[in-house]
């Protein structure tokens, strides 16, 4: 029964699948969070999740506890080890160092599995087939989540806890809380519904038919109908349900038939530089990089297209084809290659990557020998300069000044190499040996469209089927400075709750095209009053077809290899200019309105308040009652008028420089918002 806890120190606990376990986006929602997290909550927060031993074994520096702990959260934990349950307790080495608790689920699978499968039937009526075992993984969490929050609520019977939980995979905790009716507020978040996810994969009309589907065919269909009842009776047992983005709110009222009571953005740790330069040289700095690896994997054909004329576009996540939009953008790669081939005024080449985790072995030879033999080129030239260098030094030391500095086996030494790197066939576009080559979409697509890196094509794809990083031997760079030397990211995504790949873009200054249909595209549509003015491109994905909203992606690509340097490092400071935009420190805000909610909801006698809210920011509940309250984010000064901007006058600047100006950026203005979504 709810008590009349204290709700102004409350504990919170949350949970979920990815507590140091990197598997996709929830990872990096709370690892950058927990900073600002553990400011507010310190040793009251814990972050709990299932054991891996391999990422946690390298993540998590582990606590002992004593035996006489005073602590109620530590004694739980006492308690629970007592009974065999295996538990790594200790802080997690990330910014904020928060306390983590993770379960070995294998230490409980033989003892309780069969229990807790037939309690959840016979309780909730949710089936958990044998044969899925991420579905055994949810029960043995779900119901040490509603262990240990109980032994803490009879341990500290004073204070209020909080317990939020990320997405399905710990859902059961919060059935749980609710049917044994324990004393604890609780919240869940979902980043995407397993329904949506599925559907929009296969080949249905997602967006027009949400409000007809028909939700317990179409899941047991997909054979997923167990995992879908943990997640909906989570959206509804919990005090407070969240997504990340309207759109993952209009999905989830659709097919979860839970309103939620607000959104919660995912946000970043942005960490800015005091002066502009210093990211436009980190820039250059990873662009070289990149300029190193494709001198390798063209090498024989780099007189085809010079380096200084050469712009990198990228797009980068798991390989869902679709979901990502990585057919639309493959299918825009061909239509910009046709485009750039008829203009004959621009010299430009597209290298554009795709980093997507595909079923593959190592490196071809092909790839290797690429690196290699520009490895040795540079080696080789770099003797012969050295060479060079100390017969000048010497001939103007005796005031001799020498000309002819090439000697007989330097020319055949560098002659050697330039044989070398000839080549017959084309540049490959993978980079590694694929297990199903034929049936590959991405390969399959690029053949459809003739894109086969030929010496005439101005736009060169390279397929890297792994995610990057600093110890490969081909690419040798880790995701963040890879993004940093690239020009454009594209994320043209159908199904993206969020969407993190076009934040990251923009925090380290990269521009990047999104679609309508993320929920990052969404909020800087909401907040900014021309997103493309800073480098965030949005391709309409709801009201065109897909041919058009394919042409319309190519528009934006070709406009953007029109511009000159000048004009890309200004509007490189543009985007950059938004990170303030993501950063936690801003959004962590929704996450405080959420929990102070949730403590409202389950304490109604209490006053809750939190200090770091304001009167307004406390008493707001939903999102429509903030809207039309908060400013739209204007267009730079330098951008030409437009009606919607006239309509919001710039006042950030005295003068208006022109577009390509750099001065504009050293001023900094401050943001202006229009609608955060809020509570
Ligand atoms: C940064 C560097 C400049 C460099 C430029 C290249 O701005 O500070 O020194 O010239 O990047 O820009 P680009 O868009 O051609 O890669
Ligand atoms: C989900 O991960 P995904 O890539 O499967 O959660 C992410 C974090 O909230 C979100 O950014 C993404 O859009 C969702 O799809």
């Amino acid at each position: 029964m709810a008590g009349d806890r204290d709700t102004s120190n409350p504990y919170l606990f949350e949970f979920a699948y990815e507590v140091a376990n990197k598997v996709g986006g929830i990872y990096t929602v709370i690892r950058t969070k927990a900073e600002i997290t553990v400011q507010e909550f310190g040793n009251r927060f814990f972050m709990v999740g299932p054991l891996n031993r391999k990422t946690a074994g390298i993540e998590v520096e582990e606590i002992s506890i004593s035996a006489g702990t005073k602590n109620p959260v530590e004694q739980a934990i006492l308690e629970l080890q007592s009974e065999g349950i295996v538990m790594l307790y200790g802080r997690w080495l990330i910014e904020g160092g928060p306390l983590v608790i993770l379960f070995d689920l294998g230490s409980v699978y033989d003892r309780k599995i069969w229990e807790w499968k037939k309690d959840i039937w016979d309780r909730f009526r949710i089936p958990a087939p044998d044969s899925d075992s991420e579905m055994n993984d949810a029960i043995l969490v779900g119901y040490l989540e509603a262990w240990l929050l109980e032994l803490v609520s009879q341990k500290d019977k004073k204070t209020a806890i909080l317990a939020h939980f990320h997405e399905w995979q710990v859902g059961v905790g919060i059935a749980l809380i609710r049917d044994r009716k324990l004393d604890v507020a609780t919240l869940f978040t979902t980043h995407a519904t397993l329904l949506g996810r599925y559907l929009c994969a296969g080949d249905v009309d997602f967006y027009n038919n949400m409000g007809s589907f028909n939700v317990d065919e179409e899941a047991g269909r997909r054979g997923i109908y167990h995992r879908y009842c943990v997640e909906r009776a989570a959206a509804h047992a919990a005090d407070v349900f969240t997504t990340v983005s309207n759109i993952t709110a209009y999905e989830a009222q659709h097919l979860l038939k839970r309103r939620a009571d607000g959104i919660v953005p995912n946000g970043l740790n942005v960490v800015q530089f005091s002066a502009m330069h210093e990211f436009q040289n980190l820039h250059q700095k990873s662009k070289l990089k990149i300029n190193e690896f494709v001198r390798g994997h063209f090498y024989g054909h780099m007189q085809n297209f010079d380096l200084e004329n050469t712009v990198y576009f990228f797009t980068a996540g798991r390989y869902e084809y679709r979901n990502k939009g990585i057919d639309m953008y493959v299918e825009a790669l061909g239509r910009l290659n046709e485009r750039l081939a008829k203009s004959s005024g621009n010299k430009i080449t597209v290298v554009a990557f795709i980093i997507a985790p595909a079923k593959c072995q190592s490196y071809t030879v092909e790839t290797l020998k690429g690196q290699a033999l520009i490895k040795q080129l540079r080696e080789t030239v770099d003797d012969v300069s050295s060479h060079i260098s100390a017969t000048l030094f010497e001939g103007a030391n005796r005031g001799e000044i020498i000309t002819d500095l090439l000697t007989d086996s330097d020319k055949i030494m560098l002659k050697r190499r330039v044989l070398s790197l000839r080549r017959d066939s084309q540049p490959p576009i993978v980079t590694h040996n694929m297990l199903d080559d034929s049936n590959d979409p991405v390969l399959n697509q690029l053949r459809r469209l003739h894109l086969f890196n030929s010496s005439n094509d101005r736009v060169k794809v390279v397929f890297h089927p792994e995610f990057l990083n600093a110890n490969n031997p081909v690419l040798g760079m880790d995701y963040d400075d890879f993004v940093r030397g690239t020009h454009l990211g594209v994320f043209p995504s159908y199904y993206e709750p969020w969407g993190y790949t076009p934040a990251e873009c923009t925090v380290m200054g990269v521009p990047s095209i999104t679609s309508n249909l993320s929920g990052f595209g969404c909020f800087m549509q909401d907040n900014i009053v021309c997103p493309e003015d800073y480098g965030i491109y949005i391709v309409d994905r709801r009201l065109k077809s897909v041919d058009e909203s394919v042409n319309q992606l190519t528009d934006i690509m070709f406009e953007f290899v029109q511009k000159t340097r000048r004009q890309r490092i200004n509007q490189r400071n543009r985007t950059e200019r938004l990170s303030e935009l993501l950063d936690w420190k801003r959004l962590g805000i929704e996450y405080m309105k959420a929990r102070h909610l949730a403590l409202r909801r389950k304490y109604p006698n209490s006053k809750t308040t939190n200090p770091l809210l304001t009167e307004d920011e406390s008493e707001s509940e939903t999102n429509e009652k903030e809207s039309g309250r908060k400013k739209m984010m204007s267009r730079p000064a330098s951008a030409y008028g437009s009606p919607i901007s006239s309509k919001h006058p710039s006042i950030l600047f005295a003068k208006s420089p022109v577009d390509g100006d750099e001065n504009e950026d050293d001023l900094r203005p401050p943001i202006h918002l229009k609608t955060p979504p809020h509570f």
